[in-house]
């Protein structure tokens, strides 16, 4: 026979695309990325549950980790890379296909969470009239990732009807920087496309599930969580970066070093809390409008849909003039184009880049009500933590450096991560800071604020030796429920039931 190039070009890019989708397990301990006896556990009374309340057995599981960022805090909007990790601890479906087209939800937790009906688009239903002190918003996280999902199969015409019942758990502790709403929409879209018996590449419900999140919640974030939950690899950390498209890139930690999540009790419900959100979407903002003048006072030529760092920096390494082949480089000029100190008022945001009333609302201020904006505080956190993700990166992939240099470089980086928030981004709050001081004194490397932040969940590098110790401490100040020792997990994936 002959040998055709193109055949192998195709081959390969089959094998490639299949290696893209959704993964789907047949073994328990395959589907749970480990063998520890909690999990089996959970796993294995999610699905009695399920058969008890709906008579049937499920035919399928599904589980989404939650993740917590390691370094480039507050990147992914900006389309700047970050580093991440995903969880053990996440969300948990057990379900069956029928030939409805509702999807029935049910939560195990019945005490605490209302159950519901989702039309298989995911349009939400009329809730049955139970118990309304129960809460019945977490439902929307599942309907908007049922739509997401929806919106992003495969076009043609539907054979089947994509409808069935859920049964769902968690053991992600909530609104604390640690994805549990994300993980819970990226679980609902990967259920839908297992109602939908359709395979789809996991960054597709990546990038599906956090326009979902955006739209439903309004909170202005980006793909990060999404992207971890669905794509990391066991014991890694992850790369995740967003310009000019999502791109994933696992790393390898060092034996030395164990990180460890430690909450700080302060909750912060961005999706439902209006002051929350308002903080969020307003550094969002600011990072809009800092990149638009920017790319003024620079003369790089942005996009008007895409006015972030990170395009700003794809723009700025194609511009000659400018010389800027790096981060740090930009960071240089974007120092001497826009002092820290700098802040706009909404008279200059219009001046200095010429646009209307109109076109501030729809294109830079998006809902946030706010009069002044601090760009060159933001900046300097975007520019400064851009760097530290290389540096990162480079202290975890040069095989020159020996796992003492990787510990010690990881807890520095943490570190000044975490000054950055808290001085530049403001993003951290006194209960958070005095968390990362307390973890400094009992024996980490270094500690910051992880996630969204303004309360949550802190997370430390610790050296093995002590980690003991470190857990102890942790433990005794803010209970057992709020410090998770991060095993590294691999991403979302379905576990099919015969
Ligand atoms: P958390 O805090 O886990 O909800 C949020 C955003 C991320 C990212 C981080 C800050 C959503 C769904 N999540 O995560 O995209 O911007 O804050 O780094 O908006
Ligand atoms: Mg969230």
């Amino acid at each position: 026979q002959k040998f055709v190039l193109s055949d192998v070009g195709k081959e390969e890019q089959r094998k490639q695309y299949v290696a893209s989708l959704y993964p789907i397990k047949t073994s328990l301990s395959d589907f749970l990325d480990c063998d520890a006896p909690e999990m089996m556990k959970m796993a294995t009374a999610l699905s009695c549950q399920f058969s008890e309340r709906y008579d049937v057995p499920p035919t399928f599981l599904a589980r989404a980790p939650g993740r917590v960022n390691l370094i480039g805090e507050h990147l992914d909007y900006n389309g700047l890379p970050v580093i991440g990790v995903a969880l053990r601890q996440g969300s948990m479906l057990a379900g069956c296909l029928d030939d409805t087209e509702v999807i029935e939800v049910q939560h195990v937790r019945r005490d605490v969470y209302h159950r519901g009906k989702l039309r298989a688009d995911g349009l939400r239903m009329a809730l049955e009239n139970e118990d309304d002190r129960l809460d019945s918003d977490w439902i929307q996280y599942v309907s908007w990732g049922v739509k997401a999902a929806i919106a992003g199969l495969p076009k043609g015409k539907r054979a089947v009807s994509g409808g069935g019942r859920v049964l769902i758990s968690g053991d992600l502790p909530l609104a604390s920087g640690l994805a549990s709403s994300s993980s819970l929409v990226t679980l609902s879209a990967l259920a839908t496309a297992r109602l939908n018996r359709k395979r789809i590449p996991k960054q597709e419900i990546a990038l599906r599930g956090a326009e979902g999140e955006r739209i439903g919640a309004g909170t202005r974030g980006g793909a990060v969580d999404h992207a971890i939950s669905m794509c990391a690899s066991k014991g890694c950390a992850v790369h995740v970066s967003f310009t000019p498209r999502i791109a994933v890139r696992s790393l390898l930690l060092p034996k030395n070093a164990v990180l460890v999540a430690v909450g700080s009790n302060v909750k912060a419900r961005k999706g439902f809390d209006e002051l929350v959100k308002q903080q969020f979407n307003l550094r969002a903002a600011e990072c809009r409008i800092a990149a638009a003048i920017l790319a003024r006072r620079l003369e790089v030529h942005l996009e008007k849909s895409v006015t972030t760092p990170g395009q700003l920096l794809f723009q700025a390494k194609k511009t000659s003039k400018l010389q800027c082949r790096t981060i740090s480089t930009l960071r240089e000029k974007a120092l001497e184009a826009m002092p820290i100190s700098e802040v706009v008022s909404l008279e200059d945001v219009k001046e200095q880049l010429g646009v209307q009333e109109v076109e501030l609302q729809n294109r830079f201020l998006i809902g946030v009500k706010a009069e002044t904006f601090a760009v060159g505080k933001r900046m300097s956190h975007v520019f400064s933590e851009a760097e530290r993700v290389e540096q990162f990166f480079e202290l975890l992939t040069n095989e020159e450096n020996d796992d003492r240099a990787k510990l010690e470089g990881m807890g520095r980086i943490l570190e000044e991560g975490h000054r950055s928030l808290r001085d530049y981004y403001e993003s951290s709050c006194s209960e958070v800071d005095e968390l990362v001081e307390f973890c400094l004194a009992n024996g980490a490397v270094g500690s910051r604020v992880t996630g969204a932040g303004w309360g949550g969940f802190t997370i430390s590098v610790v050296p093995v030796e002590k980690k003991d110790s470190f857990l102890k401490a942790v433990t005794k100040r803010v209970g057992k429920g709020s410090v998770i020792e991060v095993e590294p997990s691999g991403g979302a994936c379905v576990l099919a039931i015969h």
